[in-house]
């Protein structure tokens, strides 16, 4: 059976960013109109939050693929066990057995890799995915929220001067060169699957013709065409402006729960609660293959 359309409700959840959809159960295919409603909902809102779900692996990866192609895993690291290679599980315990426990415990502290920070999903492709599904299947009692904010409200609020300056920008977009992981094998994975591309700041988003604010902290290493202390300056305010409080959304988690985001459109921030605590949260994400940025 498939999806109906008029059971579903889309309810905005935030001033700029955000909405629940319900009255939907994703792990059957989705009908035509249902399937439009979910991709409208996701241009408006940019991430969009269902409940009480009951997907696996195999059912995420087919309502993944209603909505494009997806990547493997991860460029840095494998699918878990079982088959599944689009599946890129997030679970900071499952690397002590590759990495060691230091690294684990690095992954902990967000010292360093894909936990660290406000970051856009692998931007340093060439092509960055255009949108992530999460699935919570094991999180904690407390704590463990994830953040996302609108890049294209971002990019809005800036004044008329700024956002011509910005305009023109191109920024390169790196991730590699690992040191200091704690791990030489995972310093390895790293640095033999370097990735970097330059995009134009300002990105115009190929459905919504809207514009964003295309950096992040996370993979953005400078701006091309400009000397290091400009580039510092720009990066900087160009930060404050997309992790202003204003154009977020806080999510929390239950099992069940699935986040998809338009990675065109946001950034998000892993939680930094949990660092000091010995707690399971356990994610599944899928990943869809993306364009190239066009500014
Ligand atoms: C990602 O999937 O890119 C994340 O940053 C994970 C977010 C989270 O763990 O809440």
């Amino acid at each position: 059976m498939t999806a109906t359309l008029n059971k579903v409700s889309v309810r905005p959840v935030a001033g700029h960013i955000g909405a629940d959809i319900s009255g939907i159960d994703i792990s059957r295919p989705l009908d035509a109109a249902t399937l439009d409603l979910v991709k409208n909902a996701l241009n408006e809102y940019k991430v969009v939050f269902f409940r009480n779900q009951e997907l696996d692996h195999a059912s995420q990866i087919a309502f993944g693929r209603q909505f494009g192609e997806l990547t493997y895993a991860h460029p840095h690291d494998d699918a878990p066990p079982g088959g599944f290679p689009e599946i890129f599980t997030i679970d900071p315990r499952r690397y002590e057995e590759r990495y060691g426990a230091d690294f684990t415990k690095q992954v902990r502290r967000r010292q360093y890799s894909y936990f660290s920070g406000w970051h856009t999903d692998v931007t340093a492709a060439v092509n960055p995915p255009s949108g992530s599904i999460l699935r919570a299947e094991t999180v904690p009692e407390r704590g463990g929220d994830t953040t996302w904010t609108n890049l294209v409200a971002a990019y809005e609020g800036l004044s008329a001067p700024v956002k011509s300056f910005v305009d023109g920008l191109r920024a390169e977009h790196r991730y590699g060169g690992a040191t200091g992981t704690g791990s030489d094998a995972y310093a390895k994975r790293v640095n033999d699957n370097l990735l970097v591309a330059v995009h134009p700041v300002v990105r115009v988003h190929p459905e919504t013709g809207e514009k964003a604010l295309f950096v992040n902290p996370g993979f953005t290493s400078h701006v091309v065409d400009v000397s290091p202390r400009e580039s510092k300056a720009v990066l900087d305010l160009l930060y404050a402006e997309i992790t202003r409080p204003e154009y977020t959304v806080r999510f929390r988690w239950e099992p069940g729960s699935v986040a998809f985001w338009d990675n065109r459109a946001t950034a998000h921030l892993a939680p930094r609660d949990l660092d000091h605590l010995d707690v399971e949260r356990r994610l599944h994400r899928v990943t869809l293959i993306g364009d190239v940025p066009v500014g």
